[in-house]
């Protein structure tokens, strides 16, 4: 669908449907969308972007398969086998992922992900039967959409700066003012159609743990991690600058735990009632560390998710390229 950037409703004005919940913008991409905010990145916001692309460096943001072990939140670590040639007198091989769950590591949450206890719906009204037996909403509808701009924002980077350092292996929480105050002073500003990155140092704390921490971390009832606030401001604002998505470099990009029966957690706010992507496990450290020699904070950003028909979430397979 062309997108027309002032047409579009400010968080404000919504819901534009009739019954639709408070908050949500159901049917402002019209009534059988299954994109959501990847509605943003459009043909003329992917020829803007391949403009940033000026010293060649490709930056790979997912994490290598089974990079946590275990997986967090009590995932499925993934069997790799590799399957020989040799019953047809052949040298060679192919893989085999048992098991693989594409949440094991860096991944987009899709649309089908989890849906608004409240409304009892998914992104667009969509009901938990459809999820079930049909592919609505399905990671599919993303698999050659998710190009564009992409913006870091170095949160961890800004609050250690300010002498306020946060410890990302506990809940503690990056708030609106500080991604508004980093983004300041990174001199950098939003546009519309941009792919928001949050460095909240988690992923680098993970690293540095022992494997006896993180197998002690992994498990749902004892990881505590960091997160960016879940506020209905936070969802404001980012609908308001229409990003197209949020990926952080943190278990859930808002802290974890964050309360299931919650209304107001991000996941609903984001997911269900905005359709807007969530990134969680992502790679950031050394795109930050070149955005912060060369203080150029935007990229391009090339996403291919699993063309997985109904699928429900995805490893990004993103590159920053700047
Ligand atoms: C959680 O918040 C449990 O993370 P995810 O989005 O991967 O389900």
């Amino acid at each position: 669908m062309k997108i027309d950037f002032n047409k579009i409703p400010k968080f404000s004005q919504l819901p534009v449907r009739k019954g639709a919940p408070a908050d949500s913008n159901w049917g402002v991409f019209g009534d059988d969308d299954e994109a959501g905010c990847v509605n943003f990145l459009t043909p003329e916001g992917i020829v803007a972007a391949a403009q940033l692309v000026r010293t060649g460096k490709v930056f790979r943001l997912d994490t290598p398969v089974n990079y946590a072990s275990p997986p967090l939140f009590d995932r499925e670590p993934v069997e790799h086998i590799k399957k020989s040639f040799e019953s047809y007198g052949l040298l060679g091989f192919d893989d085999l992922l048992n098991s693989y769950n594409t949440q094991e590591g860096s991944q987009w949450d899709g649309l089908g992900h989890v849906g608004n206890l409240q409304a009892q719906a998914f992104y667009n009204g969509v009901t938990d039967k459809e999820i079930k037996q049909s592919k609505k909403l399905g990671i599919h509808n993303w698999a050659d959409r998710f190009v564009g701009r992409g913006v870091l924002i170095d949160a961890c980077r800004f609050r250690e700066s300010a002498g306020r350092p946060l410890n990302p292996l506990t809940d503690d929480k990056y708030t609106l003012d500080d991604l508004k105050d980093a983004l300041k002073a990174q001199k950098t500003e939003l546009k519309p159609g941009s792919i928001m990155l949050v460095r909240t140092g988690w992923m680098g704390a993970y690293l540095a743990c022992s494997p006896e921490q993180k197998r002690a971390m992994a498990p749902l009832d004892k990881l505590k991690a960091c997160g960016v606030e879940s506020s209905r401001e936070l969802v404001a604002w980012l609908w308001d600058n229409r990003v197209a998505a949020i990926g952080t470099d943190c278990p859930a990009v808002e802290p974890w735990p964050w309360g299931f029966k919650d209304h107001g957690a991000l996941h609903y706010r984001t997911l269900s009632l905005l359709g807007l992507p969530l990134g969680e496990q992502f790679v950031l450290d050394k795109l930050a560390s070149d955005c912060a020699a060369d203080q150029r904070y935007e990229f391009m950003l090339v996403s291919v998710p699993l063309h997985l028909t109904g699928g429900i979430a995805s490893p990004p397979n993103a590159v920053a390229i700047k």
